[in-house]
């Protein structure tokens, strides 16, 4: 199931890598600055050591690593890859041409991807229980709900958004085949409404009466979920009252750690949606 949501999430970039989807995306990743690092520190005075990001700025899969890095204090220098994670360069450190990515000289291979790897990573190697708790039966809970959202959630998602989002489907899926467009548009369909299955298992038993997964505060688990949920916007899609209350507690919560990478996000979303109705 992670093949499916790493496959289906590749391919919008792909198609970024090679051409810019929207105005926004122009607007902040149209600019190569894959050699000019552009600093991101959070307000909050970083307590944590410089951290490497290449990312892309419409990507709710780069926005989690994002939150996190300004939530827990990195000082982060992210790197724009826009129309550069095919290059020989970036393919030559990660044949699997993905964002979000960090360098950390403490990896094997020098270099991590995959949003929840990297979260966990930086949480063990800087002991940020508040994020990750260590007790295994928690933080089993806190694995449980990121590889249940990458596994089955996030592809309902990306087949019931892709389409809107002017992202390209993956390989062996109706949308990215040659099929009729009313074909397309059932398959379409048939996604947003499996949406809400998962949905609620995340409110009631993941969360369990809780503010967060994590409890009191956020857990890197719900970083990864109220990110994903922020494509949801491009359909227009019904969040259920606890998940607009979740959301926003999110945000309240993280404050502009949350709001500055969701911005971005938001920010493409507006374009595309502007694009559809011109
Ligand atoms: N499951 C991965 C998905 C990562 C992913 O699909 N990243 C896309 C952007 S959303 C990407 O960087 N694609 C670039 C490419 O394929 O060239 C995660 O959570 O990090």
């Amino acid at each position: 199931m992670a093949k499916t949501a790493t496959k289906s999430a590749k391919k919008p970039a792909s198609k970024a890598a090679s051409k810019p989807a929207g105005k926004p995306a122009a607007k902040t990743a149209a600019k190569p600055t894959a050699n000019a690092a552009a600093r991101s520190v959070s307000k909050a005075k970083a307590k944590r050591p410089p951290l490497k990001l290449s990312m892309l700025k419409p990507s709710v899969n780069n926005m989690t690593v994002r939150v996190f890095a300004r939530a827990a204090g990195f000082d982060a220098a992210e790197i724009d890859a826009w129309g550069h994670t095919r290059s020989p360069e970036y393919m030559a450190r990660n044949p699997a041409h993905l964002t979000p990515m960090i360098e950390d000289e403490g990896l094997p291979r020098g270099v991590l991807w995959e949003s929840c790897a990297i979260m966990q990573y930086l949480a063990n190697k800087h002991g940020l229980e508040k994020f990750y708790p260590k007790a295994p039966a928690k933080r089993a809970m806190v694995d449980s709900a990121m590889f249940y959202l990458i596994g089955t959630l996030y592809p309902y998602v990306a087949r019931a958004t892709y389409p809107a989002l002017g992202f390209p489907q993956y390989a062996g899926e109706v949308g990215h085949s040659d099929a009729h467009p009313d074909r397309k548009s059932e398959a379409q369909k048939a996604a947003v409404a499996a949406i809400a299955e998962p949905l609620e298992v995340f409110h009631t038993f993941f969360r369990n009466g809780k503010p967060f997964i994590g409890g009191k505060s956020p857990s890197i688990a719900d970083i990864r979920l109220a990110a994903t949920l922020e494509f949801l916007a491009v359909i227009d899609y019904a969040l259920p009252d606890w998940a607009k209350e979740y959301m926003a507690a999110m945000e309240k919560k993280l404050g502009k750690a949350y709001a500055e990478p969701a911005g971005d996000v938001r920010g493409y979303i507006a374009y595309v949606k502007s694009q559809a109705s011109a």
